[in-house]
């Protein structure tokens, strides 16, 4: 776990955007709270599993995580001592302004002149202090309490690889590697399976940030963090990386699926097979196009890591990070020219052939 006081350095250095920190700074949050109820970006909104419909998939005011959860009732904390601070301040002033305003008995007089009142100079600079000292407190608090989380035995460790522009998931302890779409297990609160993330990247600063599930933690090169969920809810939870990061930053989305923990089960033992080597022909392009040396496919002497695994893509809704649907059309297109709808994704036109480029696909 990191320490508390590196956190806060890490997080003032990259303090650097407008709403970004609401996470950590409390006294922000009722500012912040504003601009972030959800993550801007249709493209988020467009593959929410139907479960969602009606609900903000990313909101932050609908946390199922303990983390989220400690989270969101700060944030209501420090908006209800925003709140009433509004209030006295715009209180008094609308009275001042409605009490002394200039009425057509006025004599052209200067009103009495005060110089200095050590009480209330006192009052105006002590209780200011005081709630600073409170807010600072509570998310010490929450910030400790998340972070000192103690690690039981059974839960899931995910490594999860910021890369430009797409995530890679492994599960070091049950030998599955993945992309883009995070599987975890429900975590019954009377029974807990939290699953630990330890955040790397592979090149620049990367954000993981799904709200429903916790705050925001960067992925810092050279730099490991940690963060923690239990899902209490199965189902699709969306986010996006929140460290511009490239070009194609906005397009390189957080899907988290919470399953049941018989359908984890299942996936994972499905994840561990080998790919099926159905299509031949497209095989071959494969393996001997520079496919391989970008991409792992497991069972085949593809290992290449600069690109996603892609034993099992067609276990995956969508391809490009969340940039699209995992259709046919979509992934020839893809195939073809992935600045199709990827601009700037790091992986090149391969220039196959339309007869290569259907092979491959099938
Ligand atoms: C220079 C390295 C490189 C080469 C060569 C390369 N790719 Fe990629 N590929 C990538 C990267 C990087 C991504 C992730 C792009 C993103 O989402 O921003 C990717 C993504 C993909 C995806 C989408 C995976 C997903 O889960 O979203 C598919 C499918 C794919 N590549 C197939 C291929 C095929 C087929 C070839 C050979 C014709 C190929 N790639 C050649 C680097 C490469
Ligand atoms: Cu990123």
């Amino acid at each position: 776990m990191r320490g508390f006081g590196r956190t806060v350095i890490v997080e003032a250095k990259k303090a650097n955007t407008h709403a970004e920190r609401w996470v950590l700074s409390g006294s922000r949050a009722a500012v912040a709270v504003g601009f972030v109820v959800s993550i801007p970006g249709s493209a988020v909104k467009a593959f929410a599993a139907p479960a969602d419909a009606g609900l903000n998939p990313t909101s932050i005011f609908s946390p199922v995580s303990t983390p989220a959860q400690s989270i969101f009732d700060l944030s209501i904390f420090v908006l209800g001592v925003s709140l009433a601070i509004f209030l006295v301040v715009f209180g008094l002033l609308a009275y001042a302004v409605v009490k002394f305003r200039k009425t057509s008995a006025h004599d052209g007089r200067e009103p009495a002149q005060v110089y200095g009142s050590t009480q209330l100079e006192l009052a105006w600079t002590v209780i200011p202090v005081l709630i600073v000292v409170v807010l600072f407190l509570a998310t010490a608090r929450v910030i400790a309490s998340i972070q000192n989380a103690v690690h039981p035995g059974n839960a899931i460790e995910v490594t999860v690889i910021g890369h430009q522009f797409w995530w890679e998931y492994r599960y070091p302890s049950l030998g599955v590697v993945t992309a883009n779409e995070l599987h975890i297990p429900v975590s019954d609160p009377a029974h807990p399976t939290p699953t630990f993330l330890k955040l790397l990247s592979a090149d620049t600063d990367h954000s993981f940030w799904v709200p429903r599930l916790s705050g925001k933690t960067d992925l810092i090169p050279n730099h490991p963090n940690t963060m923690w969920v239990d899902p209490h809810e199965t189902g699709l939870f969306l986010g996006q990386c929140a460290q511009y990061c490239g070009t194609q930053h906005a397009k390189m989305l957080l899907r988290v699926y919470v399953d049941s923990r018989e359908d984890f089960d299942r996936w994972i033992q499905a994840q561990k097979q080998p790919a099926s080597d159905a299509v031949s022909e497209g095989r071959k392009v494969f393996e001997r196009t520079a496919c391989v040396n970008c991409h792992a496919v497991g069972g085949t002497p593809a290992i290449g890591h600069f690109g996603p695994d892609l034993t099992h893509l067609m276990s995956r809704d969508t391809i490009g990070s969340g940039a699209a649907p995992n259709t046919h059309i979509n992934l020839r297109a893809w195939i073809q020219d992935p600045s199709s709808f990827k601009p700037g994704s790091k992986m090149p036109a391969m220039g196959l052939s339309n007869r290569d480029v259907a092979a491959v696909t099938e």
